[in-house]
């Protein structure tokens, strides 16, 4: 393929602390909200960490990251986006002094990566509330959580502030729509939060995160902050005007966090929604002051497109957390997400027609079960063609948004090495270039095996995407 992707366009993979580190109490970490949700995203929570959460190991890279980092400089990654974990540094979140350990462990994973001209991307919460916050102050819905929040961001700028240039605020901040306990650490059950407490919790994070863009561009000058949200191109289900609106509710309904992140206010739309559902959003004086802090960049996940009708009678909900009705023109994964590459090129320029900001992709990936095999040399492998092809296609689109004339920084695959899934909680749901021998049943050697995938990857980003096929 000709070439269209920036020199310095930033190729890598990424992962997330809870999904990969495992030792979910070594070195003074308190627990999150994660160490008791062994089901994943929508499943039931545990009073206390049981055995068969693959999270409390993961994938042990909290011992094996130098490992791993040198397997990601052989494919010729330029980032590696991980989060850090909040309870590592703070272990209850309400705590007066930061855990040293814990700031040690990230200073030293930091310089494995810069040791190899990668650089660190870092989430600053990727779906993991210190318990204790969620517990005593029923996570995002209290304002003290914007405080926590903000010395926890103010000790991570101030430590690492020369080792980290791109830091994400809150990952896939809109799922707490649909994931209030896992995205915003409340414990009320989702059937009975109130759309009152819940818009309230996402001004919170709105406000923090805006907080963050303004202390991290006050102690690092040149680093960029962005945000991150789940992008899903939304289509109507038929051309019928009621569909048509019905997207447009549902569009709306994420737009708003990028909205405000970028244009640093509630959009008008936003009004209607919150009358329609007696939500008085509480505004403290300065929030809309701090609101203004946009960031440098949005950045996203895209795994998907769906469905959207007016119809309530065709609800079924189809793949990630979202939801949505199935569209009958595209392929589904072993998991029931549906495949739609051209969707990322339609994210793409959607967003960039809105905002003009510079976007990164910063997940993009397919779930599926790998086979380890033996090869002609005798080392054991996995012929992945099924993801080659899904990252293909889907590059191979976000070249064309470039041609578009879409300002792209970079992409990262998701789950660059196999980690434990966040839907679902399994290992066997598998993203990686890296095989990584752990099984659903705790067996397996946590050896590290290259895929097919991993020597394509590392052809498209030697050639800078010459070598991806269109
Ligand atoms: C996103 C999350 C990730 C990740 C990914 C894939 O929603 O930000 O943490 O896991 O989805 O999802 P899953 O692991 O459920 O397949």
């Amino acid at each position: 393929m000709e070439k269209r992707f920036s020199e310095g366009f930033l190729w890598g993979g990424a992962v997330a602390a809870n999904q990969c580190e495992g030792a979910y109490n070594e070195d003074g970490k308190g627990l999150s909200t994660q160490d008791i949700a062994p089901k994943g995203i929508m499943g039931p929570i545990t009073d206390e960490p049981t055995k068969d959460n693959m999270k409390l190991i993961g994938i042990d890279f909290y011992h094996r990251y130098k490992e791993d980092i040198k397997l990601f400089a052989e494919m010729g990654f330029k980032t590696f986006r991980t989060s850090i974990a909040w309870s590592r540094i703070f272990p209850n979140g309400d705590d007066k002094e930061p855990n040293e350990l814990g700031l040690q462990f990230y200073d030293n994973l930091f310089d494995e990566c810069l040791k190899y001209g990668i650089e660190p991307l870092v989430t600053i919460s990727h779906y993991e509330t210190p318990l204790h916050l969620s517990k005593k102050y029923n996570g995002w819905t209290n304002r003290q959580l914007i405080g926590f929040y903000e010395t926890y961001v103010r000790t991570i700028f101030t430590r690492y502030k020369d080792k980290v240039k791109y830091w994400l605020t809150f990952n896939e901040i809109n799922s707490i729509i649909h994931a209030p306990f896992l995205s915003g650490g409340i414990m009320t059950p989702k059937e009975e939060l109130s759309m009152q407490d819940l818009y309230q919790a996402i001004h919170h994070e709105l406000v923090a995160s805006a907080l963050a863009t303004k202390i991290g561009h006050e102690v690092m000058p040149k680093a960029k902050i962005g945000c991150m949200v789940i992008a899903m191109p939304v289509y109507p289900l038929t051309p019928k005007p009621e569909d048509i609106l019905q997207m447009l509710k549902t569009d709306r309904s994420n737009l708003l966090f990028t909205d405000v992140h970028v244009r640093g206010k509630y959009p008008s739309y936003a009004k209607r929604l919150f009358k329609e559902n007696n939500i008085e959003i509480k505004m403290e004086p300065g929030d809309e002051e701090i609101l203004m802090n946009t960031v440098d960049f949005i950045s996203f996940s895209y795994y998907m497109s769906v469905c959207d009708t007016a119809d309530t009678t065709k609800k079924s909900g189809t793949g990630n957390i979202m939801g949505g009705v199935p569209n009958p023109y595209l392929e589904a994964s072993e998991w029931g997400w549906q495949i739609d590459p051209m969707g990322l090129r339609y994210v793409l320029n959607t967003l960039y027609d809105r905002y003009e900001k510079p976007l990164f992709i910063v997940e993009n990936g397919l779930g599926a079960k790998d086979e380890l095999v033996v090869d002609e040399h005798g080392n054991k492998t996995v012929y992945d063609d099924y993801r080659i092809k899904y990252l293909n296609d889907h590059l191979v689109q976000v070249a064309e948004a470039i041609d578009d004339g879409v300002e792209i920084m970079g992409y990262t695959t998701w789950g660059c090495i196999d980690v434990v899934s966040a839907s679902t909680a399994e290992l066997k749901k598998r993203y990686g270039f890296i095989y990584v021998d752990r099984n659903d049943d705790g067996t397996g050697t946590l050896d590290r095996y290259k895929k097919k995938s991993f020597y394509w990857y590392k052809e498209v980003i030697e050639s800078n995407g010459a070598s991806l096929r269109d």
